[in-house]
């Protein structure tokens, strides 16, 4: 039996997802949600601690209690931990641990008949960790771009430009604020390798795909820069493990799992990375141009690049791909379902309503085009909400549905300009990617073919499919991503929409006329 575990440590919840690669099957999901069990022990509301003026973290010992938790939960689902063979995982992304010079010898030293949270409760050197949603670094950001030179430099040298919620200006401020604890912080770890610390039983390093979410390491070596870590704080490069590559077993799970919960001695430990960068490869995106697109609140688009090309404008976050040898782009698009939303209730259409109207309207919507910012945008920056009508105006229904629907399919296509690559493919998940007359836009405006892709948690599933290829490595076994992702992430070949091509012309000229109308209106 082929069996192999991904972890998924995110925000509100640990997620634990079983497969099995002679079968293709997820055989099973388990989740432990944080405010339901620890919401009161550890003053976690939605997973986190708001700890006001913009500083919002969560509780490191939560996640160790939640893993054993986890194990839990697995057995009780059924699964049979000693025969998984290898273990990958991810983690909400940016989020620092700091711990103490304690922390090695305890992890080494774990005894199977004491819980794991008692054991390690004193291995921190700050009891709370700062994680993506904390806001108040805008001043450490500055301050480190203009360390390495200014936010082109850091642009180039690490893909991105400092963000608040990024692990650089958290440590900067955290050495800034509190001198005494960053001298006794031993190591920094981000929430993905301190779950697979916990689970190898000593300190492991980051992964590529982490580690680009950290403004520290240089994007084309993939290791952590000198200039990034000395804009951030002293002594940093003593308190970063080297990152691990992302296809290499750091070693067997440590022996407290293999008593304690079952695992067998020769499961192996894969570096975790990033819920993001593991979405990549549980979405299928293993090839340069494949990309998928997630209808959300927000849409976020997410591709697999070749080249670690990066966007001057800050439109889109670069990170390293877990395959070892692609990047990933990240674009977020705020007015998603917000703005689907607001036309169909605007018309008191229900969904079907609104499928109808993209029927009955021609491609190219007889030249209309909106600029859909319901609220204010983040790809491309619009501050100030505000909808623009060109060719069209409010009272006509159907145009509006379509003109919507075709500004968010040109908005997508212009704004993943910068990534240098051709869509050749756009999976497409969340609530909308049923309605296949949305797909049929996309399809049209990009030129390429649509599929609808449905995934409970792609973070988890991708994570476990890293599990199963590096496991592979182990046994000399040559089998590229393509050949494990395909069969867990390909949907039934009769689901695709394809791209009509009489209209891509039309669709091409669209696209110049909208990236005008853009332009007006932003400059
Ligand atoms: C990405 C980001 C979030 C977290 C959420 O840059 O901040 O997507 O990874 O888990």
């Amino acid at each position: 039996m082929s069996n192999f575990l991904g972890i998924d440590a995110s925000t509100q919840s640990m997620t634990g997802l079983a497969i099995n690669t002679d079968t293709s099957q997820i055989t099973a999901e388990v989740s432990v949600n944080f405010d339901e069990r620890y919401g009161e022990q550890y003053g976690v509301t939605h997973g986190v601690i708001d700890l006001e003026e913009g500083q919002v973290h969560s509780a490191p010992l939560m996640w160790v209690e939640a893993l054993e938790q986890l194990c839990q939960q697995l057995h009780e689902a059924g699964v049979d931990t000693g025969s998984i063979r290898a273990i990958a995982g991810s983690g909400q992304q940016h989020g620092t641990v700091y711990l103490n010079e304690s922390a090695a010898g305890a992890l080494e030293s774990l005894d199977a008949e004491r819980d794991l949270a008692v054991q390690l409760e004193g291995i921190f050197s700050r009891a709370t960790a700062p994680i993506w949603m904390d806001t108040s670094t805008t001043r450490q950001c500055r301050e480190i771009e203009a360390a390495v030179g200014g936010r082109d430099t850091l642009l180039q040298l690490t893909g991105n430009a400092a963000f608040e919620r990024f692990s650089s200006p958290q440590i900067r401020r955290f050495w800034q604020i509190d001198d005494y604890s960053w001298g006794r912080t031993a190591n920094i770890s981000l929430v993905s390798s301190f779950i697979s610390t916990l689970l190898a039983g000593r300190l492991v390093g980051v992964d590529p795909g982490d580690g680009s979410g950290t403004n520290l390491m240089d994007i084309h070596s993939r290791r952590w820069s000198q200039a990034a870590m000395d804009a951030t704080a002293p002594d940093l490069a003593q308190r970063l493990l080297p990152i691990a590559r992302p296809d290499e077993v750091v070693g067997a799970i440590h022996a407290f799992w293999t008593r304690r919960h079952g695992f067998s001695p020769e499961c192996q430990i894969l570096p975790f990375s990033g819920d993001n960068p593991n979405s990549l490869i549980g979405l299928g995106l293993v090839q340069p141009g494949q990309v998928a697109l997630s209808l959300g609140t927000s849409d976020t688009l997410f591709a697999c690049m070749d080249e670690a090309r990066v966007s001057n404008s800050g439109e889109g976050a670069l990170f390293a791909s877990p395959d070892g040898e692609h990047y990933m782009a990240l674009i977020c698009f705020l007015n998603g379902s917000l703005a689907r939303e607001a036309v169909r209730d605007r018309y008191d259409l229900d969904w079907d309503g609104f499928a109808k109207a993209l029927r009955e309207t021609p491609p190219g919507n007889g030249g209309a085009l909106m600029l859909p910012w319901f609220a204010a945008e983040i790809v491309p920056h619009v501050a100030e909400p505000g909808v623009i009508r060109e060719g069209f105006d409010e009272t006509a229904v159907a145009t509006n549905v379509r003109a919507v629907i075709e500004a968010q399919a040109l908005l997508s296509r212009l704004h993943s300009e910068w990534m240098g690559v051709t869509i050749g493919s756009l999976s497409v998940t969340g609530g909308a990617s049923a309605n296949r007359d949305i797909l049929q836009v996309y399809a049209d405006v990009l030129g390429c073919t649509v599929q609808p892709f449905e995934t409970t948690n792609a973070a988890a599933l991708g994570a476990a499919l890293r599990a199963a290829h590096g496991h592979a490595k182990t046994l000399g076994a040559e089998s590229s991503f393509s050949d494990i992702v395909t069969p867990f992430t390909s949907p039934p070949a009769e689901s695709r929409v394809q791209p009509n091509a009489a209209h891509r012309e039309m669709y091409d000229r669209l696209l110049e006329e909208y990236r005008r109308l853009e332009a007006d209106h932003l400059s």
